[in-house]
């Protein structure tokens, strides 16, 4: 079974938020065409409490319960069936989608009879690349939706060099039209 994981496509992660991903909200419409074609469509959030260690590494963003926290308003978000939550403590980061506390990821996804697992979203060089990399260790056959993530790209080429790293890990990189 496949299943699509949406990261993190979150307001402040898109142009005009907290922690914007340029061109963050392009991968809107490739997921919402995206979520048809699968049986199981989970998300994760970044979901921070007011302080936290992370907000020392980066401006403040994606508070729980804010505006800057909520889906993208484009995203056809009837169409997630479960939202994962993470960096919700305050001395973690909670990069990959795997570290949620409000659920279990890798239970649900395997209650669901999920193997393979196409992921989707922001940030290339964070979240995205985290999740991928937990998602291969914890036995799935992992995909790279490539123009349905983007990349915060700190220093010019960390997006590229995270898709280089997450395939040399295990992961396959596929073009959304070719699903
Ligand atoms: C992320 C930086 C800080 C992400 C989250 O979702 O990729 N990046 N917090
Ligand atoms: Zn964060």
């Amino acid at each position: 079974m496949r299943g699509l994981l949406l990261v993190d496509v979150q307001n402040d992660f898109c142009p005009g938020g907290a922690l914007a991903v340029p061109e963050g909200d392009k991968v809107v419409p490739v997921i919402n065409d995206l979520m048809s074609k699968f049986s199981v469509v989970v998300a994760s959030k970044d979901w921070h409490p007011h302080r936290t260690v992370h907000f020392q590494k980066w401006p403040v963003h994606c508070v729980h319960n804010s505006k800057g926290a909520e889906f993208h308003p484009g995203i056809a978000s009837a169409s997630i069936q479960q939202v994962f939550l993470k960096g919700t403590g305050d001395k973690d980061d909670g990069y990959s989608a795997y570290e949620a506390t409000n659920l279990d990821l890798e239970r649900y996804l395997k209650d669901q009879k999920v193997d393979e697992l196409y992921v989707t979203g922001l940030a290339t060089d964070y979240c995205v690349r985290a999740s991928v990399l937990d998602s291969i260790k914890r036995g799935f056959k992992t995909y790279v939706v490539t123009d349905a993530v983007a990349a915060v790209d700190l220093k010019p080429g960390d997006g590229k060099k995270a898709l280089d790293e997450m395939q040399r890990a295990g992961a396959v990189l596929v073009e959304s039209k070719d699903l």
